[in-house]
């Protein structure tokens, strides 16, 4: 059945891989599942073909058959629980991962995007400059936690896992602040994500849509 995902039609990061269609692609080139990818602009996301795909009118989308899924923690357990390669055969493995995914949407992820918005959203607003290195420590404070689990181990839990996917894809975005390489091992931690074939083709396929023209 051919799986349809959506990104967008130029991603505001001129293809650093940041937007999340990147982490669906990750996780579809990890379990070898060919894909086709519709683009969308800023306005269809708002319109109402795209909104029937996602409430909220974002990226990605998935579109297998019958199903629709919004929401990337959702799509990558859909192909996580469906494929092999990115969940552990063992039930109580499998159960971490899921933790660690959730780990990264919901722990990790919501102070990372925090820094976007200080630095980019609220830029403009009088206090601005004062919360910024507050909300730069409350991601120091998760970075510290995390690099204190993860130590010298390569993966979180053994082996790679989708939990390990989003937890990459989701600490990349804190890497423009210079946080990521405060901490040696997460970042040799995202690097080895990012050195895997899968998420070099992921990568570049998102490249060769978002390249800024030569
Ligand atoms: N929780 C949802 C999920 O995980 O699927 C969040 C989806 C989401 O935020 N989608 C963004 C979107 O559609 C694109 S990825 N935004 C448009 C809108 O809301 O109108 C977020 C993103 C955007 C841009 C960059 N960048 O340029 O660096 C990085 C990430």
């Amino acid at each position: 059945m051919t799986i349809t995902i959506t990104a967008f039609e130029r991603s505001p990061d001129g293809g650093k891989g940041l937007a999340r269609d990147t982490r669906v692609r990750w996780a579809l080139e990890e379990a070898s599942l060919p894909y086709e990818v519709r683009l969308v602009s800023f306005g269809a996301m708002k319109e109402a073909p795209h909104l029937a795909l996602h409430p909220f009118g974002q990226i990605p989308t998935y579109e297998e058959g019958d199903l629709v899924l919004f929401e990337t923690g959702a799509i990558i357990l859909h192909i996580a629980q469906s494929h092999p390669g990115l969940l552990q055969p063992d039930a109580n493995a499998r159960a971490r991962a899921v933790a660690w995914m959730f780990a990264a949407v919901n722990t990790m992820e919501p102070p990372i995007l925090d820094i976007v918005v200080a630095r980019f959203f609220e830029a403009d607003k009088p206090w601005a400059a004062e919360r910024l290195p507050l909300v730069l420590d409350r991601v120091r404070a998760r970075f510290r936690q995390l690099s204190a689990r993860l130590g010298e181990a390569a993966w979180l839990d053994g082996e790679f896992s989708a939990g390990d996917l989003m937890m990459v894809h989701v600490l990349l975005r804190a890497r423009p602040s210079g946080i990521l390489d405060e901490f040696p091992n997460l970042a040799a931690y995202v690097a080895r994500g990012e050195a895997r074939p899968a998420y070099q083709r992921a990568f570049a396929a998102q490249l060769a849509v978002n390249a800024p023209a030569a």
